[in-house]
């Protein structure tokens, strides 16, 4: 189970994150005691450089096996009951919607066949049994037959906890909130592009800290878009497939003159704005550019809890950014987007802030405008104190990857000389590909430590 990689992961700073609902989500299934926490894990050292040691763990998958099946027609459940303790229910609409036979499933794509125009969503079973092999089989009322393996049926749980731990396992959502105390999760470039394992824990880091540092690239330009091949593909923007920071004239953006620039998220301008950024540090000035970050997640925790009504009218109100001009193209991009994004649930999912491209036209009624600019202007106080913000200063070969939906980042103004001006190579990727990256790497890896390939174990 690879939660348990999050759950117990090697970072002392990590696990003091492991929150009552990691724990909750490692009980698989309803009914099952704290005992069901799976046996001990492996942990591999990835990485130390004066930091933080990155690390990865994986646990070799516990079979399951089926004592009893029983089909309760009133509810149309059918009810699975554990060797090891605790019972399963499962809907017999669900069971039918997702038979694996290869009438029901192209197998070659693990794709749905059956229409669900085909699917009684009444339906009854005719018969339930255990296999020889111990797969659950359901026969249907036209004879149709449906065979579960036990570990599939066991992983689509429907329990509270059941479904906790899957959603977990797919997405990662537990995360490490930090303030200016952080000591910023570093790896090495060149082992992260070489080596299974030091990519999985760049990338784990990545999802639950929200910002990992590379050392060791060349500094010179394409290392981004080598990274971001590692990963899948990077995502285009007006600004180009990379683009490069540096004081421009007649800049098309803040970012390319040698201004301060105050906290902010990339690109809300975009309705769907990239959720990972690369910045690949060529040259440094001579005089300031120093990075700042703080974790936009942490401090709209603390906005919910020191000015619930400021979190309130953040998390609520949507506000219009603008960006207009020419660089891959020419563009007009107009967005509307909630500063604090929550889902439904109230959990934060994404900040949206950059107060240069926040726009004139503000789409509010008369009254509701003070109130946004206070309630705009306590949460920049709150990221603003010092007790907040990380402070580094890149130096060429240093490549910082952060969570574009989380962080705010910000740099210093700064001075260049002619023979050395300051350069920065950003590109942007999304996190739909850094997760099946993040995912394929953990399947992988967790393969190569089962098949008992040689891996050093701390
Ligand atoms: C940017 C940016 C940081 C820097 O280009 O959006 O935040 O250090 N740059 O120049
Ligand atoms: N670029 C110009 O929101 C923004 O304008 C961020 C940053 C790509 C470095 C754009
Ligand atoms: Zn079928
Ligand atoms: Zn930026």
């Amino acid at each position: 189970m690879w939660m348990s990689t999050f759950a117990r992961f090697a970072l002392p700073v990590l696990q003091r994150s492991t929150s009552p609902l990691a724990l909750k989500a490692l009980r698989a299934c309803r009914r099952i005691e704290m005992a069901e926490v799976p046996p001990p894990f492996f942990l591999t050292t990835i990485h130390i450089r004066g930091h933080h040691t990155l690390g990865s763990a994986s646990l070799p998958m516990a079979r399951r096996s089926v004592r009893n099946v029983r089909a309760l027609d009133e509810d149309r459940l059918l009810e699975v009951e554990w060797e090891d303790g605790g019972q399963s229910l499962f809907p017999f609409t669900w069971l039918r919607d997702n038979c694996q036979c290869p009438v029901c499933t192209l197998q070659s794509a693990q794709a749905r066949l059956l229409p669900l125009s085909d699917l009684d969503v009444h339906t009854g079973v005719n018969v339930v049994e255990i296999t020889n092999d111990n797969k659950v089989l359901v026969v249907w009322p036209d004879h149709h037959n449906s065979v579960f393996d036990a570990d599939w049926l066991r992983k689509r749980c429907f329990s509270t906890t059941a479904r906790q731990a899957m959603q977990e396992e797919l997405f990662l959502n537990e995360r490490y909130y930090w303030d200016a105390k952080l000591r910023i999760p570093t790896a090495d470039y060149q082992e992260v592009l070489a080596d299974d394992k030091a990519a999985l824990a760049w990338l784990l880091a990545l999802r639950r800290v929200g910002i990992v540092y590379l050392k060791g690239a060349p500094a010179e330009q394409g290392q981004v878009a080598r990274l971001a091949e590692r990963i899948g593909y990077l995502r285009l923007t007006f600004y180009g497939h990379t683009w490069q920071v540096q004081d421009k004239p007649m800049a098309n953006n803040v970012a390319y003159t040698s201004g301060k620039l105050s906290l902010h998220t990339d690109y809300p301008a975009l309705n769907f704005p990239p959720g990972v950024q690369f910045l690949h540090c060529i040259n440094q000035a001579v005089k300031g550019g120093e990075s700042e970050v703080v974790d936009g997640f942490h401090m709209a925790e603390q906005l919910r809890r020191e000015d619930p009504e400021a979190f309130r009218t953040l998390t609520s109100l949507h506000v219009d950014f603008i960006d207009t001009g020419t660089d891959y193209c020419d563009f007009m991009l107009q967005s509307k987007n909630r500063i604090i994004d929550v889902d439904a649930e109230g959990r934060v999912m994404k900040i949206n802030y950059n107060n240069a491209t926040r726009d004139s036209v503000l789409d509010l009624p008369l009254h509701q405008v003070q109130p946004f600019y206070r309630a705009l202007r306590a949460y920049v106080d709150i990221m603003n104190r010092p007790e907040n913000v990380v402070t580094y200063t890149m130096q060429p070969g240093d490549i910082v990857t952060f969570d574009n939906w989380r962080l705010l980042h910000g740099r210093k103004n700064f001075i260049s000389r002619p023979d050395r001006l300051r350069h920065l190579e950003g590109a942007y990727l999304d996190w739909d590909e850094i997760m099946s990256r993040l995912r394929i790497l953990h399947r992988n890896v967790q393969e190569e430590v089962s098949c008992g390939h040689k891996t050093t174990f701390d």
